[in-house]
């Protein structure tokens, strides 16, 4: 193993032909690194030559490099991005301190748990979706879930650094678990909830990374905002990646609710699938699921975990520098009033808590928001189609197993069901095994260049200036 140059291997800005310590655990979790991206990474293509684009640098132009690369060569890389000026904590209850290079004692464990966290995320996902490719809609699509995959792996890169760095022992022992639990499985599952789901089909996969790459990007800026600078510098990196997982997601939804209305009005009915297409309500069902389950990954509203991060400047808002956005920079101010709903009583009502405690349904509003403007793209499109449809994106009280809502059923209007209501009428509001299986009967694989699966339009332009039909995937 020592004739690996994993300073050449491994792009990075931390040095690390020059650091022992972190050359000597990545020289032994390398290898089974690369023994689950065999295992548990994409099932097929695994030697071809693929279009990818490659973080080298961190430099905001030109940050990355787009080439040929077979997958197992990836070259991961680990990347801090640059600290402009000094650090000082800017909310909670140690503003004005100087932020930490290393991790203090007391915040020890609670910063290892949030690391954890987010570290086995993205093994998870690339878990999820490792059968895809094999039912890829064109070489273009193949390539953006392969992309997504090689920079899901490499947040786990950037994650298992800040563990072997910063916490010895224990850090080493977290980046074997995260090869360790997998998605779906029973005996070690992911961590939180959504990353146990099974991720079937296409629209799975849109959905997923529209919902809950999204999750990704409000946790990770976050934790961009946090006082352990080395986590605040990584992910602060990983966003950059993050934003063409949301346009693969968004994008994706956007193309196939396009080619539904395009065959809705080219054959006067609703019932696409015949002609080849994916139903307008079907895709409705599936951002009910995806949706719903994402919220969860913000926990509960009120939470004693969030306001301790808060306190003690490991975890900010969105965006918490904005004062105009976030006036009360220690988070003393004022309560956060949610809904919550009853069951003994069987109806809603509204709950107070200081507003540190609430610092999950905050980070979660800033998601919804986020949310609605994708929905408001979507519809554009369906009614430029002349489509009578719509998207609509379900009330958060809906399909719920974290927070407030979970002892109730709700339609995804919001309104309470009794369980035999739910029970009669949830087939209309999730994917049933039947909607799926006719989802797979048109997902058929496309590799041919330039075509398109009769389910999704193509783009509207291909990956960096490279024209659609180009040999994304080099078969
Ligand atoms: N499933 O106090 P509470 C991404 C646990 S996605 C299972 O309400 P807290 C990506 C919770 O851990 C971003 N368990 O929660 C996307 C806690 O357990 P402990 C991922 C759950 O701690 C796509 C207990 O319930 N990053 O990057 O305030 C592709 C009490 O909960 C769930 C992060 O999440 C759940 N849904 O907040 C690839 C950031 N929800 O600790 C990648 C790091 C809650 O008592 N994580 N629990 O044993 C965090 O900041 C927090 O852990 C959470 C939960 C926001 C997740
Ligand atoms: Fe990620
Ligand atoms: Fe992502």
């Amino acid at each position: 193993m020592s004739t690996v140059d994993y300073d050449g291997l491994i792009p990075n800005n931390v040095g690390l032909k020059d650091n022992r310590k972190i050359l000597k655990a990545l020289e032994r979790w390398h290898p089974k690194f690369m023994e689950w991206w065999r295992d548990q990474g994409p099932v097929a293509y695994q030697e071809n030559e693929i279009y990818l684009r490659t973080a080298v640098s961190v430099g905001s132009s030109g940050w990355a490099n787009y080439d040929y690369v077979r997958m197992p060569d990836y070259r991961w890389g680990i990347f801090l991005a640059p600290v402009k000026g000094e650090r000082r904590i800017h909310f909670g209850d140690f503003i004005g301190n100087e932020c930490w290079e290393d991790v203090p004692g007391e915040h020890r464990n609670e910063l290892r748990r949030l690391i954890v966290t987010q570290g086995d995320t993205e093994p998870g996902s690339v878990e999820q979706q490792r059968r895809l490719s094999l039912t890829a809609p064109s070489l273009y699509d193949m390539r953006n879930l392969f992309q997504v995959n090689v920079e899901e792996a490499r947040h786990l890169w950037a994650m298992v650094y800040l563990l072997q760095m910063y916490f010895g022992k224990d850090g080493r022992y977290e980046a074997e678990e995260m090869l360790h639990r997998c998605s779906g499985d029973a005996d070690a599952p992911r961590i939180l909830s959504t990353f146990n789901d099974p991720v079937e089909d296409w629209l799975d996969f849109f959905c997923f990374a529209t919902y809950t790459d999204r999750d990704g990007k409000y946790q990770l800026g976050s934790l961009a905002e946090s006082a352990f600078t080395p986590m605040s510098q990584t992910t602060r990196f990983m966003l950059t990646e993050e934003a063409h997982h949301l346009f693969v997601g968004e994008t994706g939804i956007a193309r196939t609710l396009q080619r539904s209305a395009e065959l809705m009005r080219d054959h006067d009915s609703d019932d696409i699938t015949e002609s080849g297409g994916i139903p307008i309500p079907v895709v409705q069902k599936y951002i009910n699921y995806w949706y719903s389950s994402s919220l969860d990954l913000f926990g509960s509203e009120d939470s004693s975990n969030a306001a301790n991060y808060f306190a003690n400047g490991l975890k900010g808002r969105f965006n918490e520098a904005n004062r105009k956005l976030y006036p009360d920079a220690a988070g003393n101010e004022g309560v956060y009033v949610f809904e919550t709903y009853d069951p003994d009583v069987g109806r809603l009502s509204s709950y107070e808590v200081p507003m540190r405690r609430a610092m999950n349904a905050v980070l979660r509003d800033s998601y919804v928001a986020d949310c609605r403007k994708a929905v408001v793209r979507w519809n554009k499109i369906l009614a430029k189609e002349g489509c009578p449809l719509q998207i609509k994106l379900p009330s958060e009280r809906f399909n719920r197993s974290v927070g407030s809502f979970v002892a109730g059923r709700f339609d995804p209007d919001g309104n309470i069901l009794t369980e035999q209501q739910w029970e009669s009428r949830r087939d209309d509001f999730i994917p049933t095994r039947k909607d799926r299986d006719r989802v797979k009967e048109v997902q058929v694989p496309v590799t041919e260049r330039g075509k398109f699966a009769s389910w999704i339009a193509p783009p509207a332009r291909g990956i960096h200036g490279q024209p659609i039909d180009y040999e994304y995937v080099r078969l």
